[in-house]
């Protein structure tokens, strides 16, 4: 059995094979080809894995998996934060060929629902930690709304569903039976801007290209201590190079539950970690800590340090070297694959005031005007683009994929940007409907489909807000039925069950809603609006 998915064109997947972009190697071979290394492949507080350890953990979970009849094709709905069983439970699926939705931690009964609607999943791995598996509550309620699900797992658990019981089993003879190269190997979150979040089906092929690819450019090898502190089952933090760059290169992976400077600090200067990830509003908290206390030597083996995921202010770019003491890499990157970035020798102009170049030569990147034809170097138009790693299509979604991509199979991902004659790029808007909260996406009209949902609205416009320390943050303009108070909103939606950066920061009652000649919500004049009025989330 295989995974449905939109595959590229023969023509350009030979193209591919031929330059080597495409090697026909599943991504299991990432850890699989230092299974016999004791160097240090995870450090999660006080626990170490080892390249060994990690493979045999991987090994044995699988060899659990497929004794209870999991197998190619299937497909896992999996939710774990900032843990080594994270990648123990990537690699166990990627053996057996079964493909896993990695949810983040900060997702509710929402967004799991949603994916799990979308991939029908047979096997559910979550964690007691969540407040949503805490007890079986929920656990029963999704069983039943989804009966493909005959199998859960939870970590932390004591009793005959616990993960870390399943990774303990002996295993001797296991034979491994990932799905083909070219097939999906996984799907990553899409940040989406439609009322349902997408589901985007990454090939071994394609992501393995973009893994080795940014380990080139980012000069990753056995010798690096890579702090992933923002979610680790983000695209970014998986393969930018990521946790899976750093495995490929035979490094160590930090984690770090947040990225506070608290935490992240000590952690950087007792493991001498010498490459971060992080999002701009955490380039600013740790600034401002360090400000604050000085950072007592304590990032003198940071080397580089890399942000993306929303826009980098200039002036905060500037600062990094300034007072962090290391380098700044600027990575502009999307779950749907293209991925931009500074390059390690370019001249401070372009790391501190680009977003860098797409990373393979093969990456078609351009920019389109309102018509589809390509604007002039230099004029703002919208990024089209396809190339050896970026997807042609969200999962079963053939009206968004018809929208989403222009009939020379280019994806439209929504970003206003600026290309100049070296190729550089610039990002300087977007016209998605999305809010991005210092790299956290909300899509408009998830959020205001729910508050549909709510007796008391009538009409609902989500808008994005200026923010200075997130960038930007959520207004919801509510045209009311009845009286309703913006905290009983916010509180009903939490109730729903949506991920808390989801829950408008903002929520303004008004008597109507501003339209477009279509009779759309004006989204233009409601953010003027937030300006007018002043309002903020304070
Ligand atoms: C401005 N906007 C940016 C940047 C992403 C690496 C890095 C980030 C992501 C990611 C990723 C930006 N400046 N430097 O997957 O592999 C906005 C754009 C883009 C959207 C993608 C990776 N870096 N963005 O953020 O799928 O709007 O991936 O289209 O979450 O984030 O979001 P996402």
């Amino acid at each position: 059995m295989t995974i449905p998915f939109n595959r590229w064109p023969e023509e350009l997947a030979a193209g591919y094979r031929e330059k080597g972009y495409w090697i026909d190697v599943p991504l299991t071979d990432i850890l699989s080809r230092h299974a016999k290394s004791d160097r240090c492949a995870v450090i999660e507080g006080e626990r170490h894995f080892s390249y060994r350890e990690l493979e045999q953990a991987a090994t044995r979970l699988a060899g659990a998996l497929q004794r209870q009849g999991l197998t190619t094709g299937d497909t896992a709905l999996v939710q774990l934060g900032n843990v080594a069983e994270l990648y123990i439970v990537f690699f166990a699926l990627l053996k057996i060929g079964v493909a896993p939705v990695n949810a983040l931690f900060s997702h509710q009964k929402t967004e799991l629902e949603a994916y799990a609607s979308q991939i029908t999943p047979k096997l559910l791995i979550a964690d007691r930690e969540h407040a949503l598996f805490r007890d079986d509550d929920y656990l029963m309620t999704l069983v039943a709304r989804f009966p493909s699900l005959n199998t859960a797992i939870l970590r932390g658990d004591s009793g005959e569903r616990s993960l870390e019981g399943l990774i303990a089993a002996p295993e001797d003879n296991f034979v491994a039976t990932p799905s083909a190269a070219d097939e999906v190997a996984f799907f990553q979150l899409s940040g989406g801007s439609t009322g349902t979040p997408k589901l985007i089906p990454r090939t071994h092929n394609d992501y393995y290209y973009s893994i080795r690819r940014s380990v080139e450019i980012c000069r990753f090898d056995e010798n690096t201590r890579f702090l992933c502190a923002i979610p680790a089952a983000h695209n970014y933090a998986m393969s930018s190079p990521g946790s899976l760059g750093v495995f490929y290169g035979e490094g160590c992976v930090v984690l770090a539950a947040d990225p506070s400077a608290n935490l992240c600090f000590p952690l950087i200067e007792r493991h001498q970690v010498d490459v971060a990830a992080l999002v701009p509003p955490a380039v600013s908290l740790w600034l401002q800590a360090i400000r604050e206390w000085g950072n007592n030597g304590q990032l003198a083996s940071l080397r580089l340090l890399q942000v993306g995921g929303a826009r980098l202010p200039e002036a905060l770019a500037r600062r990094i070297p300034a007072e962090i003491g290391c380098q700044l890499q600027q990575v502009f990157g999307m779950a749907e694959g293209l991925v931009n970035y500074t390059a390690l020798d370019d001249d401070d102009e372009h790391i501190f005031t680009t977003q860098g170049r797409p990373m393979c030569p093969d990456d078609e990147v351009w920019a389109a005007d309102e018509e589809g034809n390509p604007v002039a170097a230099g004029e703002v138009g919208r990024l089209m683009t396809r190339g050896p790693y970026t997807f042609r299509g969200y999962y079963l979604s053939p009206e968004a994929n018809a929208k989403a991509f222009d009939a020379n199979g280019f994806y439209c991902s929504g970003d206003l940007i600026v290309i100049d004659e070296q190729g550089y790029i610039k990002v300087v808007g977007r016209e998605k409907d999305q809010i991005n909260r210092g790299g956290e996406k909300i899509a408009a009209e998830e959020i205001e489909n729910l508050l549909h949902r709510h007796e008391a609205v009538l009409h609902a416009a989500l808008v994005s807000m200026e923010d200075e320390l997130m960038g930007e943050k959520s207004c919801a303009f509510i045209v009311a039925r009845s009286p309703v108070r913006p905290v009983a909103l916010r509180r009903w939606l939490r109730e729903l069950g949506v991920a808390d950066y989801k829950l408008p920061d903002k929520v303004e009652i008004v008597d109507e809603l501003p339209l477009t000649h279509v009779g759309k919500p004006d989204k233009k004049r409601l953010r003027q609006l937030i300006a007018e009025r002043r309002l903020t989330t304070k």
